[in-house]
């Protein structure tokens, strides 16, 4: 985590910001102009518009709000707010063109590393452990994960650098298929971490009734037979919201996949390729993990139940920050930080266990929940209400886990990600439950 001195904690925010603009520059650097003003997709902005918005971004919480500088260049605030141009729309606006969006990015940059030599980071409020400056971060590298999911909608031969994952040095099919976690409270949220942003907080205690999870995330070969059997043909396992959905936007399969005879192919990054049958499957809404759920006789985990599976230490009643313990996330813990560009067999990562040996929490996909995003009991919107607070509510649905597109800034265990369920351009997967116990008021199949 964050250091205790002064000067390790500027080193470490030095470290996350030149990290952050590293994954910038080589995401928005590997193709030309066209591509970059370009809309790929209307669920999407021009990558041009990312990159901007992370420099103005950076401008208005650390040069105007911490450093009391003047705007650099007023004008363009509104082009770069979220809330005042919705996606669609961002392509016709008058954008700055790439060298512009680059130089005022840079400048914005070099003036932030000027201001953290001169802050004081033992302060309170916006500066409290460093706190703005990890929050635009952290901002960079959300927007990092959202450009790369720009890259998988756009059409073209690959760009980007695509290493393969270390094959799985345990097999999914050796593994017990479910964990059990016992019946009992443990503490939720986020305690003492600095950078936690406000929806992780505050922590808090739940009980948790006993419930069975999936040690590893549900695989491509596992929700081929789902297809096989029908799953997308029989309402029997979409909820009535979930089955509109299926037959109006004419789902049969995850985005992506296509059908070459009796193979299914995907496309990933600009290569059409077999589907791995033991990687955790991926680009599927929230609509389809529940069907796909209720199909296997079961269902999705709730969000307390995935992060006590996660967190919670059974032998010291601790909550862990990692599922692994309490030391920061290594390549050997998890397929965290865009090392590869797709998850890692199921299977993969025991260093990354948890307590209760489920695998893979951390990295890889992340995972729907059935939860709704609601504010935990206490909570406060903190610096803006635009973060989190204006999202609360049942139009969406919790993921967690983070994917392989996360950097380690950001994949806390406690971070909550959060969606449309129709959603399945994000690199989403899902693992199921169960209930361990009859409980008065659920179904069998919970
Ligand atoms: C937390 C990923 C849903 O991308 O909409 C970026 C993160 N907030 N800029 C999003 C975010 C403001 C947010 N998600
Ligand atoms: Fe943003």
């Amino acid at each position: 985590g964050p250091g205790t001195s002064g000067d390790a904690l500027r080193e470490r925010i030095a470290a996350e910001l030149l990290a952050a603009r590293e994954r910038t520059a080589a995401l928005t650097g590997c193709v030309e102009e066209p591509d970059l003003v370009a809309q790929h997709s209307p669920l999407m902005s021009p990558l041009v518009w990312d990159l901007a918005h992370i420099g103005n971004q950076e401008e208005l919480w650390l040069l105007r709000n911490v450093g009391g500088r003047d705007p650099l260049h007023p004008e363009i605030d509104p082009l770069y707010d979220a809330f005042e141009h919705p996606r669609a729309e961002r392509p016709s606006l008058p954008l700055l063109p790439p060298a512009e969006a680059r130089a005022y990015t840079h400048e914005v940059r070099g003036r932030v590393l000027d201001l953290l030599e001169t802050t004081a980071l033992d302060g309170t409020g916006l500066l409290r452990g460093g706190f703005a400056f990890g929050m635009i971060a952290q901002h960079e590298q959300q927007h990092d994960e959202t450009m790369l999911i720009t890259h998988q909608l756009r059409h073209g031969p690959p760009v980007l650098a695509d290493p393969p994952p270390a094959p799985a040095p345990g097999d999914a099919a050796a593994l017990p298929a479910e964990v059990l976690i016992p019946a009992g409270d443990f503490t939720m949220g986020a305690a003492g971490e600095p950078w936690a942003l406000d929806n992780e907080r505050p922590a808090h205690l739940v009980h948790v009734p006993a419930f069975f999870l999936d040690t590893v995330p549900v695989t491509n070969g596992a929700y081929q037979r789902f297809i096989a059997d029908g799953g997308y043909d029989d309402p029997r396992w979409w909820t009535a919201e979930g089955w509109q959905h299926r037959q109006r936007a004419g789902l049969t399969a995850p985005l992506f996949w296509s059908r070459d005879g009796a193979t299914w192919l995907r496309r990933r990054f600009g290569t059409t390729e077999p589907v791995p049958a033991d990687e955790p499957v991926v680009h599927v809404s929230w609509y389809e993990a529940d069907a796909y759920a209720r199909w296997a006789g079961r269902r999705l985990p709730t969000e307390a139940e995935w992060e006590k599976a996660a967190r919670h230490d059974p032998a010291t009643g601790r909550t862990r920050r990692y599922p692994w313990g309490d030391a920061d996330p290594t390549p050997a813990h998890a397929n965290l930080g865009q090392r590869h560009l797709r998850p890692a067999p199921a299977g993969s990562y025991p260093a990354g266990a948890s307590a209760y040996g489920a695998r893979q929490l951390m990295g890889d996909v992340w995972e729907w929940t059935g939860s709704d995003f609601t504010p935990y009991p206490g909570f406060r919107a903190w610096p803006y209400r635009e973060y989190s607070e204006v999202f609360f509510g049942s139009d969406h649905k919790v993921l967690r886990g983070g994917s392989f597109a996360v950097a380690p800034v950001v994949g806390r265990a406690t971070f909550r990600n959060w969606d449309y369920p129709v959603r399945r351009q994000i690199f989403a997967g899902f693992r199921t439950a169960r209930d361990a116990e009859p409980r008065p008021g659920r179904t069998a199949a919970g």
